[in-house]
C-alpha cells in the first residue's frame, strides 16, 4: 500500500450495538472499493475483519481490526470494533485512534442499549460521529420510524445527509440530499436517477435546518443567512465540515451492508465532513513532566500511541499504533516513553485483518504496526528518544467479575501463567490477581464471555485446559465474649522432656492482635514470653469455627508453670496453641465476611430492582444521589459472598443499561443461620 499524507488520511471506529452490521459494513467497504472481489459473511467465518478463531467460531468480533481501504486518493483506516459489552474495552482503544465514529444502527431495532453506550461515550470524549442506518433491506423497516427512535433518543443533533428510496425488499436506491441526486443500486454499483418527486419536501426541509446548522457555525454565515443570501457550496460543505467536527451536527445515512448498497456515498461523506487528523488538532503530552503539544504533523518529533495488541500463538506479539507526530520508517530507532525503555521494531507493516502488508514509513495520523516488540503494552507511548513525548493512557473499564481458575490437569499451574500473562497483554480489560488469603488464582473481566473466551484461548492457543470457579470468600473468625483458660503440653515419658504450661485470657480487641502478659513471680520465664506469642500468632492462622484466620483478639499471659529442665521454646508454643483452641471455644466465636460498598449507576426506571435486588442480598442502600445524565447512582452495602455474580445480575436486570463499582470497606459478623452452613461445608472440606 503506498504512503498517504496526513491530509489524505481518515480514521474511523466502527461503533454500536452487537449484531448491527458494523462487520458486514467492513467488508461491504472491501468489496466496494476493489479489495475483495466477493463480499465475506459473518455467517459463513470468511470476512476479513473476524479472522480470530474464537470469532469465527461465536460469529461476534471479540477484538478490533484495522480495515484499511483507499478510495478517490483518501485512506481510510475503518477499526471495526465488537459490540458486545464484555468487549467495549476494545471501542476506547480503537476510538483513542480516530477522529470519527461510524455509529451503526440496525433499522430493523432501531436505538439499542449498545447504541445508547457508543453515542454516550462518544458524546463524552466529543468525537464527530456519522449514525448510520444499517439493514435497510430488511423486512418490516421503516425510515421514518427509526428516524423518530434516533432522535427522541439521541436528541436533535441527527439530520439525514442521505435518504432511502423504497424499504426492505423495495429497498432500491438512496438520495444524496446535500448534493440533491439520486442513485439506483445493483449490488454496490449506482446508477443515477432523478430524484423521487415524493421526496422533494423532505430534501427541502432537511436543507433548510442544514442551512440553519451552517449559518450557525460562522458569524459572517449568519449575517449572509438573515440577509436571505445563498451560500455557495464550499461553504455549505466547509460550515457542515466544522458543526460535525465539532459534534454540533451528526449525519445520518442510509445503507444495507449486506447488499453493498450506499457504501460509495458513505465513503464521500466521511471524506467531506469527517476531520482529517491534523484538522482534528493537536495532541498534548508530556516532556520531563511538561506539557508538549505535539501537532499531528510530519515534521514534528515521531510519536504513537499503542491502542491495540495481538497475541498470536504464531506469529507473536503485535503492536498496533497511531502516529499522533512526525514519522516512523522501518530502520528506526524508538523508545517507549510509558517503559522508559527503548525497543527494537520487528518491521514495519499495516494490517488489514490478520494479514500484514510491509510499508516503508508510515506518516502523522496514519495506524501502523510492528511485531515483537518486548516491554510495550496497549496504552503505551512510544517517540523518538531523542524529543521524549508521553501521552496520557487510554482509560479502560475496571473489572467487575472475577473468577477463580484452576488447572484440569495436575502440574499445569505454570502453563496456565504464562498463558494468562499473554492474555493480559492483549486485553487490557482483563485482569490476573492471587489472592494470598484463599490462595486462588483468579481472572477478572467484564462478563461472563469475556471470560469464557479467555478460557478457550487458553485451550485452543496454548494447550491449557482450566476450570472456572466462584471465587472462594476470605472470611475471619473473630470472638464476642472473653474467656480464661489453661494451655498445658506436658510430655515426660523418658528422653527429652517436654513441659509448658500457660493461663491465659482473650477478649476482642479492635487491633488486629494484642499479645500483652501480666505474669507475676516468674510464673512464666519471660525469655517463653516470644514463644508464647508464636504460638498463638501461628494459631490464629486457623480460627476453631472454619479455619479462617482469626482477628482481632487480645492475649493476656497472666500464669503458668515451668519445668528446669522439660521446659523450652516449643513446649510453651505449644501449651500456647492448646490455650488458644479452648480459648477461642469459649470466647463466643464468630465469623466475619467482607462488606464490600458499591456505587451502582442506573438509569431511573431500574432503582426499584436494583434496590430490591439489594435487599435480598443481604445489602443495605445507604444513599441515592441524581446525576446530571438523569441516572441515579446508588450506594448500597453488601456481603462479598452475594456479589459475585453481581455484574452478570445487574446487567440482566438493567438491559445492560446498569454499571457499578465495588471496593471492600469492612468485615462484618455473618448471621447465625449462614455461619452454620459455612462451618459446615469447612468440616466437609477437610474431611
Ligand atoms: N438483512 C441484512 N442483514 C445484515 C446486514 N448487515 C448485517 N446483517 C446481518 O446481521 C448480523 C450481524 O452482522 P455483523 O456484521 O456481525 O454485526 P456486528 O456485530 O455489528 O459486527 C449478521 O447475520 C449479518 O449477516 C444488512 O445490511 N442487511
Ligand atoms: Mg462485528
Amino acid at each position: 500500500m503506498k504512503v498517504y499524507q496526513t491530509d489524505k488520511v481518515r480514521n474511523l471506529s466502527l461503533v454500536g450495538h452487537s449484531g448491527s452490521g458494523k462487520t458486514t459494513l467492513t467488508e461491504a467497504i472491501l468489496y466496494t472499493t476493489g479489495v475483495t472481489k466477493r463480499q465475506g459473511r459473518v455467517e459463513d467465518g470468511n470476512t476479513v475483519s473476524d479472522f480470530d478463531k474464537e470469532e469465527i467460531a461465536r460469529k461476534v468480533s471479540i477484538g478490533t481490526s484495522v480495515i484499511p481501504v483507499e478510495w478517490n486518493d483518501i485512506k481510510y483506516n475503518f477499526l471495526d470494533t465488537p459490540g458486545y459489552f464484555d468487549f467495549a474495552g476494545e471501542m476506547y482503544g480503537a476510538l483513542r485512534a480516530s477522529e470519527g465514529a461510524l455509529l451503526v444502527i440496525d433499522a430493523s431495532s432501531g436505538v439499542e442499549v449498545g447504541t445508547e453506550k457508543a453515542w454516550k461515550y462518544t458524546e463524552e470524549k466529543n468525537i464527530p460521529r456519522i449514525i448510520v442506518i444499517n439493514k435497510m433491506d430488511k423486512e418490516n423497516v421503516n425510515f421514518e420510524k427509526v428516524m423518530d427512535d434516533i432522535r427522541s433518543n439521541l436528541g436533535d443533533k441527527v439530520l439525514p445527509f442521505t435518504l432511502p428510496i423504497g424499504e426492505g425488499a423495495s429497498f432500491k436506491g438512496i438520495v444524496d440530499v446535500i448534493g440533491e441526486a439520486a442513485f439506483e443500486y445493483n449490488g454496490k454499483d449506482a446508477k443515477k436517477v432523478d430524484v423521487p418527486g415524493d421526496l422533494q419536501g423532505e430534501i427541502e426541509s432537511i436543507k433548510e435546518v442544514l442551512m440553519e446548522r451552517v449559518a450557525e457555525t460562522d458569524e459572517e454565515l449568519m449575517e449572509k443567512y438573515f440577509e436571505g443570501e445563498e451560500f455557495t457550496e464550499e461553504e455549505i460543505r466547509k460550515g457542515l465540515k466544522l458543526a460535525v467536527s465539532q459534534g454540533d451536527l451528526v449525519p445520518v445515512v442510509v445503507c444495507s451492508a449486506d447488499k453493498a448498497m450506499g457504501v460509495d456515498l458513505l465513503l464521500d461523506i466521511v471524506k467531506n465532513y469527517i476531520p482529517n487528523p491534523m484538522e482534528a488538532g493537536s495532541n498534548i503530552g508530556y516532556k520531563n513532566g511538561e506539557e508538549v503539544e505535539r501537532k499531528v504533523d510530519v515534521n514534528e518529533p515521531f510519536s504513537a500511541i499503542v491502542f491495540k495488541t495481538i497475541v498470536d500463538p504464531f506469529v507473536g506479539k503485535l503492536s498496533i499504533f497511531k502516529v499522533l507526530s512526525g514519522k516512523i520508517t522501518k530502520d528506526q530507532d524508538i523508545y517507549n516513553a510509558s517503559k522508559e525503555k527503548s525497543e527494537k521494531l520487528g518491521g514495519l507493516f499495516v494490517l488489514r485483518g490478520k494479514n500484514q502488508m510491509e510499508v516503508s514509513e508510515i506518516v502523522a495520523g496514519d495506524i501502523g504496526a510492528t511485531a515483537k516488540l518486548q516491554i510495550t503494552q496497549t496504552g503505551d507511548t512510544l517517540c523518538d528518544k531523542s524529543n521524549i513525548t508521553l501521552y496520557d493512557r487510554i482509560e479502560y473499564p475496571k473489572p467487575t467479575l472475577f473468577l477463580a481458575v484452576e488447572p484440569k490437569a495436575k502440574g499445569d499451574e505454570e502453563k496456565i501463567g504464562t498463558a494468562l500473562h499473554r492474555l493480559t497483554e492483549e486485553d487490557p480489560t482483563f485482569v490476573v490477581q492471587r489472592n494470598s488469603e484463599t490462595k486462588q488464582l483468579l481472572i477478572g473481566g467484564q462478563g461472563n464471555m469475556q471470560l469464557a473466551v479467555i478460557v478457550d484461548k487458553m485451550k485452543n492457543n496454548f494447550g491449557v485446559d482450566v476450570n472456572l470457579t466462584t471465587p472462594k470468600v476470605a472470611y475471619r473468625e473473630t470472638i464476642k465474649g472473653t474467656s480464661s483458660v489453661q494451655g498445658k503440653h506436658k510430655k515426660q515419658t523418658g528422653g527429652a522432656g517436654q513441659y509448658g504450661d500457660v493461663h491465659i485470657r482473650f477478649e476482642p480487641t479492635e487491633e488486629e492482635f494484642v499479645f500483652a502478659e501480666e505474669v507475676f513471680g516468674g510464673a512464666v520465664p519471660k525469655n517463653f514470653f516470644p514463644a508464647v506469642e508464636k504460638g498463638l500468632r501461628e494459631s490464629m492462622q486457623e480460627g476453631v469455627l472454619a479455619g479462617y484466620p482469626v482477628v482481632n483478639v487480645k492475649a493476656t499471659l497472666f500464669d503458668g508453670s515451668y519445668h528446669p529442665v522439660d521446659s523450652n521454646e516449643m513446649a510453651f508454643k505449644i501449651a500456647a496453641s492448646l490455650a488458644f483452641k479452648k480459648g477461642m471455644q469459649e470466647a463466643n466465636p464468630i465469623l466475619l465476611e467482607p462488606i464490600m460498598r458499591l456505587e451502582i449507576l442506573v438509569p431511573e426506571e431500574y432503582m426499584g430492582d436494583v434496590m430490591g435486588d439489594m435487599n435480598k442480598r443481604r445489602g443495605r442502600i445507604l444513599g441515592m444521589e441524581p446525576q446530571a445524565d438523569g441516572n441515579q447512582l446508588v450506594i448500597a452495602e453488601a456481603p462479598q459472598a452475594e456479589l459475585f455474580e453481581y455484574a452478570i445480575d445487574l446487567r440482566s436486570m438493567t438491559q445492560a443499561r446498569g454499571s457499578f463499582t465495588m471496593e471492600f470497606v469492612r468485615y462484618e459478623e455473618v448471621p447465625a443461620n449462614i455461619a452454620e452452613k459455612i462451618i459446615e461445608e469447612a468440616k466437609a472440606e477437610k474431611e
